[in-house]
């Protein structure tokens, strides 16, 4: 057995060579630091150092999203994100997850191997309803599609946010109840994967502490910049210390997103300010915008640079849809022979 790449996480892959990295972000909104902390940094890591699939979940974001216009302009938004944030094309897939039909087929397979009570009890689904959105069928199966999403590129890592580590789960009980009812003992189809989450990550709170979530409307976008980032930095909610009493940065949401940013010398700074007194939240949301502005201060030219190549960002996920339906169906090939699906197709 040998460690995964991060030293941050307890992941053991039992097979280095054959790690197929696989993970899926919804473009349902404007990707936000959440996203990046969670996935999309460790996406951009590893897409180099392994076989990866990066797709852009645009059926699972019908659960929540019924605007076309939208869904196409986040659609391109999110690959352009990819590239402006150092995906490189040549190094892995990049592509749309409904130019691969093959996953309903997939998920469908699935479907008839889930109990509905387990995904009664989903902490995201159940979360989702509390917020107001309507409790469709779409929205409870999510972790099934996802699943199917997952396997039908035989995904054995999965970077994922700390958030998703139920639906990871369902996924794991689902390629092992395929394999276990369709499969001969010594030929099964699906690896089962593991999450890759960074424990110091954990969830990145919004600037009203709750998870920061696009449905929830309080998220600071990864390419946010400017006056519209400053107002949403300055709107972070603190408590009511005075400036020049203690405080506790483990309990504060502008320190949360600083540890996320700055490096280990103004971490150990700041937090001991924060526990001396004489240091306010302002000063703290005004670090926070120098770093987030440091930060992303390349990536954003280049996403400047790529929003006037639409025709490139176009072939990237063309060819990645091809390369990805390749992959789908020879899974697919198996799936069908296990269950007896038989296609007359030739
Ligand atoms: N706040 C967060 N902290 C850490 N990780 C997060 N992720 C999302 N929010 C946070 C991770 O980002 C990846 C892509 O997420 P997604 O867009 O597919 O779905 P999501 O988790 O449901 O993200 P949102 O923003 O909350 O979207 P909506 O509001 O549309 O549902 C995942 O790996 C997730 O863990």
């Amino acid at each position: 057995m040998q460690t995964s790449s991060s030293d941050n996480t307890a992941i053991h892959v039992a097979d280095e060579a054959a790690t197929v990295v696989v993970s899926g972000i919804q473009p349902s909104g404007i990707l936000h630091i959440g996203n990046y902390f969670g996935a999309l940094r460790q996406h951009i890591k590893l897409h180099t150092q392994h076989e990866a699939y990066y797709f852009i979940v645009n059926y699972h974001a019908l659960t929540s999203l019924k605007d076309a216009e939208a869904m196409k302009q986040y659609t391109l938004d999110v690959a352009l994100d990819y590239l402006a944030l150092g995906f490189d094309p040549e190094k892995a897939t990049l592509f749309v997850q409904s130019d691969v039909p093959q996953v309903t087929e997939l998920a469908w397979i699935f479907y008839n191997l889930t109990p509905v009570s387990q995904l009664e009890k989903g902490v995201s689904y159940k979360d989702k309803i509390a917020q107001g959105l309507s409790p469709n069928a779409g929205l409870l199966n999510y972790p099934v599609l996802q699943a199917a999403d997952i396997l039908i590129y035989g995904g054995s890592l999965v970077p994922v946010g700390a958030d998703q580590k139920q639906h990871i789960e369902i996924t794991r009980d689902l390629a092992q109840r395929f394999n276990q009812t369709f499969c001969p003992k010594d030929a099964p189809v699906f690896p089962v994967p593991e999450p890759y989450i960074l424990d110091e990550v954990s969830v990145v709170p919004g600037v009203d502490g709750r998870k920061m979530s696009k449905s929830y409307g309080n998220t600071i976008g990864i390419f946010d910049e400017g006056k519209p980032l400053k107002k949403k930095v300055m709107r972070i909610v603190t408590d009511s210390t005075p400036v020049e009493d203690p405080k506790d940065p483990e309990k504060d949401n502008v320190f949360a997103l600083i540890k996320l940013f700055a490096d280990e010398a103004s971490k150990e700074r700041i937090e001991q300010a924060y526990r001396e007194g004489g240091y306010g939240y302002g000063h703290a949301k005004k670090e926070l915008l120098g770093f987030i502005n440091e930060y992303f201060a390349e990536a954003r030219e280049r996403r400047h640079d790529l929003s006037n190549r639409m025709d490139y960002v176009m072939d990237v996920l063309q060819e990645g849809g091809k390369r990805a339906r390749e992959k789908a169906e020879s899974y697919m090939e198996r799936v069908r022979e296990c269950t007896g699906l038989i296609t007359t197709k030739r």
